[in-house]
């Protein structure tokens, strides 16, 4: 059976570092998130950056920061967030693509998000994705719905293929306002995704060990971080995030689906080669 592309998604935009100690806001955490992250058989980051006050920022030279020093200090995929915070404006949100990271997400629909609306118009998600096949960068599809499943399929039908010539996707679950964290909208989005793609999903919350297990049975990949997810178990709170890249990839191996490493990573994806040597 196939491999187990493990995706951490450390950091997110929601968290405040005061609600939860151990969210890496720096730049110095999230460098030695990233190493214990890929220690513990993760292949891609999923890079939200905050400023000095912990806020979320998509300041570009903040970004580029990130970007260089995970790089520097890791062998992992830099998959930088194009979502951003839910106040974010477009131009922003474009403009991290400036930052040259390997991959970048690519929200395929407006969602509501708790009390918030993560606002995706069609017109931006073009723009993103033609920015991305214009730097060589490679969207990773975030399906938030079935809806967003219908836009990937028009974005494709009327654009080709994205840069790297794969579709990677990832199935975000349990949002309040998006998809339930089922077995049943697992298997439904999976079954209407573009024919050759290969897909990932994470549960939020209480929905985090449901949609795991239903990935690893389905066939697909994993993302988890405290992005998602901060509770470990009830009452007990993440401990940090190789904490649940541990869990994820002791799941993985008992499926007989290990880790796959980021080189693994790299040729499924279609990423670039940044030295140039591929
Ligand atoms: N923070 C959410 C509003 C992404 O990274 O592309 C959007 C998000 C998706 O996290
Ligand atoms: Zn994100």
């Amino acid at each position: 059976m196939a491999p187990t592309l493990l995706t951490v998604a450390p950091t997110g935009a929601e968290t405040a570092k005061a609600d939860a100690p151990a969210l890496p806001c720096s730049l110095d955490e999230l460098v030695s998130t990233a190493k214990a992250c890929q220690a513990a058989g993760a292949a891609v980051v999923h890079v939200h950056v905050r400023d000095d006050d912990a806020q979320p920022t998509l300041d570009l030279p903040r970004v580029t920061a990130a970007v260089e020093a995970v790089r520097e200090a890791t062998d992992l995929v830099v998959q930088v967030s194009t979502g951003g915070a839910v106040t974010d404006s477009e131009a922003d949100r474009l403009r991290v693509l400036d930052a040259g990271p390997d991959a970048a997400s690519l929200t395929c629909g407006t969602v509501n998000f708790g009390t918030d609306v993560f606002l995706n118009r069609w017109e931006l998600i073009e723009r993103l994705f033609l920015d991305m096949r214009e730097r060589e960068i490679v969207p990773e599809f975030e399906l938030f719905d079935l809806g967003h499943v219908a836009t990937l399929h028009r974005l494709l039908d009327k654009h080709g293929a994205p840069y790297g010539g794969h579709v990677h996707c990832d199935l975000v679950m349990g949002v309040p306002g998006g998809m339930p964290g089922t077995l049943s909208a697992l298997t439904t989005c999976v079954a209407a995704l573009p024919a050759g793609a290969t897909w990932s999903a994470t549960g939020v919350g209480r929905t985090t060990l449901p949609v795991l297990l239903a990935a690893l049975a389905g066939g697909g990949h994993l993302r988890v971080g405290m992005e998602d997810t901060l509770t470990f178990a009830p009452g007990q709170p993440v401990r940090d995030n190789a904490e649940l890249v541990e869990r994820a990839a002791a799941f993985a191996r008992l499926a007989q689906r290990p880790p796959m490493t980021p080189d693994d990573a790299r040729a499924m994806l279609g990423i670039r080669d940044r030295t140039g040597a591929r």
